[in-house]
């Protein structure tokens, strides 16, 4: 098989790099591990920032988050009992769009396959092979056969745990790590969401989020242990301190829980994102914890940067962008993680705080939803910074 693209990951990142190839006329094929029915259901991100949101329509694939998205204007910040609403409309002119990341996902899915993309599921044992050279290859079996696929760039889209990233000389590469002390229960309940926009509350007894995937269903988050097991948290305790967190502020309405979980807080970055003609994108280069709510719209960074450069790469023959691809990404990404980490610190409890921490975030926290410079600081990075190419 050849391609001039060979993209290990059918997640935001590779469905995306796939799509934007194809509008510049160039021809790619997505290998993915899983099928296609798991990577439908997998419930992950649910917040876009405006750009990518501007971008979705732009391109294509934004028809049905047209209708069925939540578009937000700001946010809430709950702390000392009382709301704090901060519109990001106000300040810097844009909003939010609430949307499951797994419907864009199947969106991109099915606009691929329409075009007569070729996204292979459940490829098994995806290895890359020669990429410090000009002639790239991407093994892996599928239907039951040995495969090897022959293109000019690998497309590196294959998450946190996949093999493009391992697969790269390891003293080439430096990482940047940090974990923290407490993870997130997530739960997806089928209740209506207890405000029309997210709340992000303090409270001493930690950190708790309020999202919704609709107007009927909730998505809500816990501040919890790195390491605690899900089993620890029975739907009667989940909605005990949700109402405790919440209390002051809005009230909740309970419902029976479709879907919970837990996720470990980490930031991560390893540089150079880019080796040969192996570029890695999205999860696969880095990740931050979800606080700042980054994630896909990194992924979607990363790749609108890629895509632009491999075509400079054929159309012209040029190769100055790809060779900035690393440079061009990390620069966002760094902010990006800077913003995460931020929003991570200001609402969470740490068990290395004292009385003296607790005072500071709250004084923070008074500080960003009052102050105008503070606030419109917070609307630019949330609402998304621009991607710089
Ligand atoms: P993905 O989505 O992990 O896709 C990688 C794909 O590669 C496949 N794969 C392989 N395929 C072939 N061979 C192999 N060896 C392979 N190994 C893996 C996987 O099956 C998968 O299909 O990475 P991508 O495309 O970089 O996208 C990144 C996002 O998924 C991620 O950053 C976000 O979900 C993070 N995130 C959030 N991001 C936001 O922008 N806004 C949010 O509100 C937000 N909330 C969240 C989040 C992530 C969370 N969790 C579960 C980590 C909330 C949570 C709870
Ligand atoms: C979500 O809707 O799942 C979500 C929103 C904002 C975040 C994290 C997750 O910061």
């Amino acid at each position: 098989m050849r391609t001039q693209v060979g993209i290990v990951g059918a997640g935001p990142a590779g469905l995306m790099l796939s799509h934007l190839l194809h509008l510049a006329g160039i021809e790619s094929v997505v290998l993915e591990n899983r099928s296609r029915d798991y990577i439908e259901s997998r419930i992950r991100a649910g917040l876009i920032e405006q750009w990518a949101s501007d971008l979705l329509v732009e391109i294509g694939v934004g028809a049905r988050m047209q209708r069925e998205g939540m578009f937000h204007n700001g946010v809430y910040f709950g702390f000392g009992g009382a709301l704090h609403y901060i519109n990001f409309r106000e300040l810097v002119g844009k909003g939010v769009t609430i949307y499951g990341q797994q419907e864009v996902v199947k969106d991109l899915i099915d606009r691929r396959l329409a075009d007569g993309g070729q996204i292979l599921f459940e490829a098994a044992d995806v290895s890359v092979h020669d990429f410090a050279g000009k002639s790239p290859k991407i093994r892996f079996r599928h239907e039951g056969r040995d495969q090897e696929l022959s293109c000019d760039f690998i497309g590196g889209c294959d998450g946190f745990h996949g093999i493009c990233r391992p697969s790269i000389p390891a003293n080439v590469l430096t990482a940047y790590d940090r974990e923290y002390p407490f993870g997130w229960v997530g739960v997806l309940s089928e209740s209506p969401p207890p405000e029309d926009e997210l709340i992000y509350a303090y409270h001493d007894r930690g950190f708790a989020l309020y999202t919704m995937r609709s107007p009927t269903l909730a998505r809500l988050y816990l501040q919890c242990a790195p390491d605690d097991d899900i089993e620890n948290w029975p739907d009667a305790r989940i909605w005990q301190e949700l109402h405790a967190r919440l209390a002051g502020t809005r009230p909740l309405a309970e419902g029976a829980m479709l879907q919970k979980g837990i996720t470990a807080m980490r930031s991560f970055v390893v540089e150079p994102m880019q080796y040969g003609r192996l570029f890695l994108a999205g999860d696969s280069a880095h990740i931050q914890p979800p606080t700042g709510a980054k994630g896909m719209n990194l992924a979607l960074a990363d790749v609108m940067v890629l895509s632009r450069a491999i075509a400079e790469f054929y159309r012209a023959g040029r190769t100055e962008l790809l060779e900035r691809y690393s440079a061009t990404c990390l620069r966002r990404v760094w902010r990006a993680q800077r913003f995460s980490w931020w929003m991570t610190q200001l609402f969470h409890l740490d068990p290395s705080h004292n009385a003296f921490d607790r005072k500071r975030q709250l004084a923070e926290l008074d500080y960003v939803t009052s102050s105008e410079a503070a606030k419109r600081s917070l609307a630019e990075n949330y609402a998304g910074l621009p991607v710089e190419i």
